[in-house]
């Protein structure tokens, strides 16, 4: 029991009444040409196991050949060496797979050893759904990147601390017991994630001490088997702060252009790969947030990404560079904006990074919110790769003790059509490498998982977020509803109630957050000094992060026009700048981000900006509630260990989302003294 639901998704739970079906599976599984250890050798096992586990059926695993009818998995060039020339494959990219359950054998095909692998969950997928349709399709990922990013510290603890304890380390070092590295991995490897960064972007340089190195190499060993790579975040300053390892001393200076530390990092890189031959490469925040970096020195970012890329080269190992970077600001300066800076930071540089480098731009120009438009940025790249930066870890969005599915709000973006040159230029297309040509792109996500206490990433619920990230970055163009639907027969199994019920809750989740936390543009309005947890809508305002509404008695938004503001909206292209430019084309949903307006001032819903507040805050509430009586109608139909956690989450959610109601709207309602047509705010 203690084990119950670390499987999360791979539960292959039994599949009542499907003795038709078993027997016409076949009896043999041959892996080919694969060494313990390796993903295809893991695609046997899982196969063997899943099959076992969903059918009750024991499948002999061999090395060779067969002349039964067996389930083949290998890559394509073992494939054409044992079996002869595929027939009818299109042409596969690295990763990529076929899947062929049509013929004498089924086939399972990848272009390379993790493309195996990743054709043997998809057919288990299929199998556990109860979905028994012959297919025969190849697939492959619309980018190369498809990371995610731990937050984790070498202490233990998680970076904004409340997803728990770290899988990886503890008190300074790798910890012993990996267990839960390699099921994590297995996860990961399962929705096609292809490489972790496994500490914290406001990165230790202890990471890089001989021994800390050793351990991150015994994480690479139990992620290898799941063709999960793994990387590093680093410090900027690391030359500087002493690092305890033979390969380099300690500086006076961690200038990107001074030999010594360029030295410095090439003996790092050279060490890191002779122990890990396999490693993914570097993810860098610098200059941001008090982290170190190139504007010390007066040096370009560019420089700064540089000096990490070069040493990484030889390898063919990638670096991700970040493009949150921002300077505090003076809130009195009407025309100063947060938003504009990584485009401010970044565009001059297009061009300057190495092909092996990689801008990760958060979704939107600031910081995780609710809402917000899609970043400029993407549009701003046309000769460097670029990858989008998502969260699933829900840091403004309820921390997971709220319900919020994220992909509805992470494909206002992904869908979002940038009209660069007046050409078709959706996010997808640019992130994928498609739209500029790139040769690298893709997704990176910052998780907290906590395998730990018998509780994935704290809720059984928020795992659709992780399960659905790995889904979007091989394959952005997927909806987020069918999606859901594959992770709730996965996780729950097949009962229509169970389906329709977790499908609704969660696909009104986003909607009603957003509802009941920050509406029209406005952001989270969750406290962003402390928390990054429940309503705090003064905590915007009186500092320089940024993240200002410029509410008063009268009026409320930034002005991001040129007209008259920030000027914002001038980074788009010109359509999109068009669009937002005038406050009779922007649609309400950003009307505040874009535009500062009285309060009174009409929606194209016909609805007034405080009355649109009031009622939103209400309905937002409201629907909060019916996850409770939602998730009771499934009493009996979950395991009671999963229903009970579940249920306190949603009774707390449904109690947290009236707190975020009132707070909301007596704080509006106390500064603008409007009253609610509906007499509800203002009387208590
Ligand atoms: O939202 C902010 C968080 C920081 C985080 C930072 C980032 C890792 O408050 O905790 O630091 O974003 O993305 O770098």
């Amino acid at each position: 029991v203690a084990e119950t639901g670390i499987d999360a998704w791979l539960r292959y739970a039994p599949l009542t009444g499907s003795s038709v079906v078993h027997s016409a599976l076949p009896n043999n599984v041959v892996v080919l040409n694969s060494s313990q250890g390796s993903p295809v050798y893991t695609a046997g096992q899982e196969l063997h196991n899943g099959i076992k586990s969903i059918f009750d059926k024991s499948t002999r695993v061999c090395y060779s050949k067969e002349t039964k009818s067996a389930l083949v998995v290998g890559t394509v060039a073992e494939y054409e060496k044992v079996y002869g020339a595929l027939q009818n494959v299109p042409e596969l990219a690295p990763d990529g797979f076929w899947l062929d359950t049509t013929g004498f054998n089924i086939q399972i095909v990848g272009q390379d050893e993790r493309g195996a692998l990743y054709g043997a969950f998809e057919y288990l997928s299929m199998l556990a759904q109860g979905n028994f349709t012959k297919v025969a399709y190849a697939t492959n990922p619309a980018g190369n990147i498809r990371w995610v990013n731990q937050w984790d510290n070498m202490d233990g603890s998680i970076e904004r601390g409340y997803g728990g304890a770290s899988i990886f380390f503890a008190n300074g070092t790798v910890v012993s017991d990996l267990t839960r590295a390699a099921q994590y991995a297995r996860l990961l490897a399962s929705v096609r994630i292809n490489a972790v960064v496994i500490n914290n972007v406001n990165a230790n340089s202890t990471t890089l001490s001989a021994e800390n190195i050793q351990g991150v190499s015994r994480i690479a060993d139990v992620m290898r088997p799941y063709g999960v790579q793994v990387g590093l975040s680093l410090d900027f300053a690391s030359p500087t702060e002493g690092v305890q390892n033979p390969v380099v001393h300690n500086l006076t200076t961690y200038d990107p252009l001074d030999e010594s530390v360029v030295q410095w990092w090439t003996n790092i890189t050279d060490n890191i790969y002779s122990i890990i031959p396999d490693f993914a490469g570097y993810l860098v925040k610098a200059d941001s947030e008090g982290q170190a970096g190139p504007l010390v020195y007066n040096r370009t970012l560019a420089q700064g990404a540089n000096l990490f890329a070069k040493t990484l080269e030889p390898y063919g190992g990638t670096l991700m560079y970040r493009a949150f970077v921002y300077n505090l600001l003076n809130e009195s300066n009407w025309t100063e904006d947060r938003a504009k800076a990584a485009v401010d930071f970044f565009q001059p540089l297009d061009g300057q990074f190495m092909d092996n480098t990689v801008i990760q731009i958060k979704y939107g120009p600031i910081d995780f919110q609710v809402r917000e438009p899609t970043s400029p940025l993407f549009a701003s790249l046309r000769e460097t790769n670029a990858a989008i930066e998502l969260e699933v870890a829900q840091e403004y969005l309820g921390q997971q003790c709220h319900l919020v599915y994220l992909p509805p709000l992470w494909k206002t973006v992904l869908d979002f059509d940038l009209q660069v040159d007046n050409e078709s230029s959706v996010v997808r297309n640019i992130i994928s490498g498609q739209r500029f040509n790139r040769p690298l792109g893709g997704s990176a996500a910052v998780v907290n998982t906590m395998l730990t206490n018998n509780v994935r990433l704290g809720s059984n619920l928020a795992m659709s977020n992780l399960y659905a990230y790995g889904r979007l970055a091989w394959d952005a163009t997927q909806e987020p509803e069918p999606v859901l639907q594959d992770w709730i027969r996965l996780t729950f199994g097949l009962h229509p109630r169970i389906l329709s019920t977790i499908t609704q809750m969660s696909m009104e989740s986003w909607p009603a957050y957003l509802n009941y936390s920050g509406n029209l543009g406005i952001q989270t309005l969750t406290d962003i000094l402390y928390t990054h947890f429940g309503p705090n809508p003064a905590s915007q305002e009186l500092n320089g992060y940024g993240q200002w509404t410029r509410a008063d008695s009268l009026s409320v938004g930034m002005d991001r026009t040129c007209s008259n503001g920030t000027c914002y909206s001038g980074q788009y292209p010109p359509k999109v700048y068009e669009m937002y430019e005038s406050i009779e084309t922007t649609p309400d949903d950003l009307i505040l981000w874009f535009h500062h307006v009285n309060w009174t001032h009409v929606l194209h819903s016909g609805k007034t900006v405080i009355q649109h507040f009031y009622d939103s805050h209400y309905s937002g509430a409201a629907t909060a509630q019916t996850f409770v009586t939602q998730l009771a109608s499934l009493s009996g139909l979950i395991d009671s260990e999963r229903y009970n956690e579940m249920m306190y989450r949603q009774l707390y959610q449904a109690g947290h989302s009236i707190v975020w109601r009132d707070s909301v709207n007596d704080y509006y309602y106390n500064m603008t003294l409007i009253p609610d047509d509906h007499g509800r705010v203002g009387h208590h």
